[in-house]
């Protein structure tokens, strides 16, 4: 190894980027002999494929979970529900693509099949579904609706297929289970008065249920437009006569039927390990197997709480590139429930999640449940547009747009990077920019994710000053500290397992929400106003800092009746009583609240 490695060394020192030694891949065995210092080497050169580069820039993508569960109010359904009880009469997949379109989504996943078995469009392999309810007399189809709208919007369409399915668990003539005999079957199987336009066909050697689902991947993959994601779930209600699942042959059918799709829950992604929208602090996408993952039917539980560190990497046979998706719901639980009782998360929480996920080396795969009128419901289609909105203010707006520094980090191309020879970057703007946000990318498909620790500081009365301590980087990271002034920051790499290479530095301001108030009387005539604050942790150094997301605003009030403005008088402690009313704003930079009415006889 270490001669091979060697002469890999004198072939590529010719070349002028020498951080580059190995070829890349997206998967790279470790030889028996090969050192830690060996393996570090292979892990620097595991890139993403185009497929899952794609899938990363995607960022923000959506998930539609919606079935016979939305009218039973159920999270998991039994699969021996009656078809009758999808009683949908009105669907409005126009009003979900419009709606995620704005929020910055990319992409939708819907639960084509959840556990339940029950299938949203029209397939030619089972009665347990959409043509067995009378929603347009028995020939809906979600798919096919959501499809077209995903072309309208722009989006793409990914589809979740359920491997567990208690349907053909439960019923009597079920194919889950069934003990059926492994034998060569064609896929699709042709069903009379059915034709596929898509004449391609496969052999598998398979079992009943095994058919049973490619042939229902045939159908979604080829009847529906190009299909970018499938969604395998891990979670099983139930299992059934030692039901295998032949993954080798679903992947081959979706990388012929679907070449630009990347897997979920298999080799592609990977689950994040929770489903509450928690990221890890440290989120690496070189993942250590001790099989090779392009030929593993099962895959590991990915919860750990680290995953791809170099003590772990240190263990492994393979190194692969596997992105870590999301997962979590808008509202309280998968489905749609009740508007009243089922909470929904608020914006703060959503952008947070946001910012944690899509700039913690992660995409944000966020569940928006549809309900029983079809449509989402008015409460998260409000948190969505206030998302959106927050996204596009915050970071379509980079305040390095013109600044000086390495080119080819500030241009607006990520395909250019500049490998940082001498651990530090800086860079410079015309003026000071007030800032709170910093986006960091490497480039993860030249040079694999590689920083391990970073600091940024900035200039301010002739000295540098810590602003953001940071461990690794990959795709995207989304640095979030207090607002400062500045026009020269630095940017430090204090370890890294190869020389990396940057592709995108960008400064952004988030305008945060003004602080809401209360005004109450307290004790000696006195009355109080007190800002309600919104805070988020903040770990610059390891340790939990909270973070005021309402920074430097002020609390201006009259007593006469009139209208505050920014040159009423200022709060400060207190305000002693003889008013009849008292009226407050609150004032941030050139914006300012609604106005807090108190009123001394109402109080
Ligand atoms: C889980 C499932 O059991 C839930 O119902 C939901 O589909 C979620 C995304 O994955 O494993």
């Amino acid at each position: 190894m270490k001669f091979f490695l060697f002469i890999l060394i004198l072939i590529y020192s010719c070349k002028t980027d020498k951080s580059i030694i190995l070829p890349i891949k997206n998967t790279y065995q470790i030889d028996n002999n090969d050192s830690n210092e060996d393996i570090i080497i292979k892990a620097s050169h595991v890139v993403p494929t185009k497929n899952q580069y794609q899938a990363l820039k995607n960022e923000f993508i959506a998930f539609i979970h919606f079935g016979p569960n939305t009218f039973t109010r159920m999270e998991w359904g039994n699969g021996m529900e009656d078809p009758k009880v999808f009683k949908l009469k009105n669907l409005d997949t126009d009003q979900w693509c419009e709606t995620m379109k704005d929020a910055g989504m990319k992409m939708v996943i819907i639960t084509a099949k959840h556990h339940d078995g029950f299938v949203l469009w029209q397939s030619r392999y089972t009665n347990h579904g959409i043509m067995s309810t009378d929603f347009k007399e028995g020939k809906g189809d979600i798919i096919k609706e959501l499809s077209k709208s995903c072309e309208k919007y722009g989006l793409k369409l990914g589809i979740y297929l359920s491997p567990a399915d208690l349907y053909q668990i439960e019923n009597i003539n079920g194919l889950y289970g069934n003990l059926s005999e492994y034998k060569n079957r064609v896929i699709p199987k042709q069903i009379k008065g059915r034709p596929f336009k898509n004449k391609t066909t496969f052999s598998f050697k398979v079992d009943d249920y095994n058919e049973y689902f490619l042939n229902q991947l045939f159908e979604l993959l080829t009847e529906y437009g190009p299909i970018s994601e499938v969604w395998f779930d891990g979670a099983h209600p139930k299992r059934k006569g030692g039901q295998k699942y032949n993954y080798l042959a679903w992947k081959k059918l979706i990388n012929s039927l679907a070449p630009n799709a990347v897997i979920f829950g298999k080799q592609d992604i990977r689950w994040c390990g929770n489903e509450s929208g928690n990221t890890r602090n440290e989120e690496w996408n070189i993942i250590p197997y001790l099989k090779d993952p392009n030929q593993l039917n099962d895959f590991k539980d990915s919860t750990a709480p680290s995953l791809g560190s170099r003590e772990e990497i240190f263990n492994a046979r393979f190194l692969h590139y596997q992105q870590a998706e999301t997962n979590t719901s808008i509202r309280e639980g998968w489905f749609y429930r009740d508007d009243n009782i089922q909470k929904v998360r608020s914006t703060d929480d959503v952008f947070d999640i946001y910012e944690r996920s899509v700039g913690g080396n992660s995409t944000f795969l966020l569940n928006i449940p549809p309900n029983r009128e079809g449509k989402f419901s008015s409460e998260d289609v409000a948190v969505l547009n206030e998302l959106g909105k927050r996204i596009r203010e915050t970071y379509n707006i980079n305040l390095f747009e013109n600044a000086i520094g390495p080119k080819k980090i500030l241009d607006k191309d990520d395909q250019t990077f500049e490998v940082v020879n001498d651990n530090q970057l800086i860079i410079e703007t015309k003026d000071e920019i007030l800032i709170n946000r910093l986006t960091i990318k490497e480039s993860i498909l030249t040079h694999s994710e590689r920083i391990e620790k970073f600091k940024v500081q900035y200039w301010k009365n002739e000295t540098w000053i810590d602003l953001f301590f940071g461990n690794n980087i990959g795709y995207k990271k989304i640095l979030r500290f207090p607002e400062i002034k500045s026009n020269k920051f630095k940017i430090k790499i204090e370890k890294s397992r190869m020389l990396p290479a940057i592709c995108s530095i960008e400064a952004h301001y988030y305008k945060s929400e003004l602080p809401e108030i209360e005004i109450n009387e307290i004790a000696n005539k006195k009355v109080v106003i007190k800002p309600l604050i919104k805070k988020f942790n903040w770990k610059p150094h390891g340790e939990d800092i909270t973070l005021n997301l309402n920074p430097d605003f002020e609390i201006r009030y009259t007593t006469d009746n009139s209208e505050p403005t920014k040159n009423s008088k200022l709060f400060k402690d207190s305000i002693s009583l003889g008013f009849q009313i008292l009226k407050a704003k609150v004032f941030l930079s050139n914006r300012s609240s609604k106005t807090y009415i108190f009123n001394l006889n109402k109080s």
